[in-house]
């Protein structure tokens, strides 16, 4: 008995160590149908699990593209993310734009779940993912996207689409200190929590602009956003486009956890949100940000800066 229980001990830590956090939130699945080829960039490339394989078609006649997977049993998603190709950089114009997310339980009777106009977050970056939230929840086995409008016209190309059971959880934070004056628009405009307050400085000798945020205990951060400012379609100029996120928890020796430069993802748009992954991540209370370089100059805007766990 006790040689049985010590077995089931070791089969249930080895299992917590073989299954990773990120594939025990994933909903598996498996393709069943598509429009283009049998293989090469074919649309089973949306579900093979890997990111350097993807599914790029252009037959406006096929349109709108159609791509139906199967979960295996009724279950619920939280979030889809779309993944880009490995050349969207050169081509965004293949980011999909207009779609629409259905489930069903019978691949006859469909539930819309999600229905996208026009909308571009995504960017000119390979192997980005992006991640939306439904509008409506619903258990289902079999999931349909309908691609019906692409950025630059009828060439679609996606590397993976992704479901998850839980979303992303924002973490609550505390402003502690950023550069610039206090009040309106000073840095804790970016940690309050209202897109239509933001940070807004123009002070090259206090570059780097930094703020610092207190997530109030120790915690690993997976994902940060940017927002964009109420007037950034008028002066796109003053997002940043190089900076370094680095966490602490002593607020003297930080650790850099990712570092962009020359990152041209933030448009022109207002109060528009932007994800990115850190390179890295660890346990830390306090996390820093470093504004190097503004698109166009050296005033920045940001309405908010959000951390997920
Ligand atoms: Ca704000």
């Amino acid at each position: 008995m006790k040689r049985l229980s010590s077995l089931l001990f070791l089969i249930f830590s080895l299992s917590q160590f073989f299954i990773s956090p990120a594939l025990a939130q994933t909903v598996k699945t498996t393709f069943v149908s598509g429009p283009g080829r049998d293989r090469g960039e074919g649309p089973a490339m949306v579900a093979d699990g890997r990111y350097d394989t993807k599914w790029c078609i252009d037959e406006p006649r096929q349109m709108p593209y159609t791509i139906v997977l199967d979960a295996g049993e009724e279950t619920t998603f939280a979030e889809y993310g779309f993944v880009t190709g490995d050349d969207t950089q050169q081509y965004p114009s293949r980011n999909p734009v207009t779609w629409r997310v259905s489930g069903s339980n019978d691949k006859q009777e469909w539930t819309t779940l999600d229905d996208r106009k026009n909308d571009r977050s995504m960017g000119d970056e390979n192997f980005q993912e992006y991640r939306f939230q439904p509008t409506f929840k619903g258990k289902f086995r079999y999931y349909r996207f309908e691609f019906i409008r692409m950025a630059g016209g009828t060439r679609i190309q996606l590397s993976e689409i992704n479901l998850y059971k839980t979303a992303k959880v924002a973490i609550k934070t505390t402003f502690v200190n950023g550069s610039g004056r206090n009040g309106k628009e000073g840095a804790a405009m970016a940690s309050d929590g209202l897109l239509y307050t933001k940070w807004c400085l123009d002070e090259p000798r206090q570059m780097p602009y930094s703020i610092i945020l207190d997530a109030g205990e120790q915690l690993a951060v997976s994902e940060y956003v940017f927002a964009t400012g109420d007037d950034t379609h008028q002066y796109p100029e003053r997002n940043p486009i190089t900076w370094r996120f680095s966490g602490s928890n002593d607020q003297k020796t930080w650790t850099t956890l990712d570092e962009q430069k020359y990152n041209r993802r933030l448009r022109d748009e207002n109060e528009q949100e932007y994800r990115f992954k850190p390179a890295s991540s660890g346990n830390y209370r306090y996390y820093r940000f470093e504004f190097i370089r503004m698109a166009d100059g050296t005033r920045i805007q940001l309405s908010e800066i959000k951390l997920f766990k």
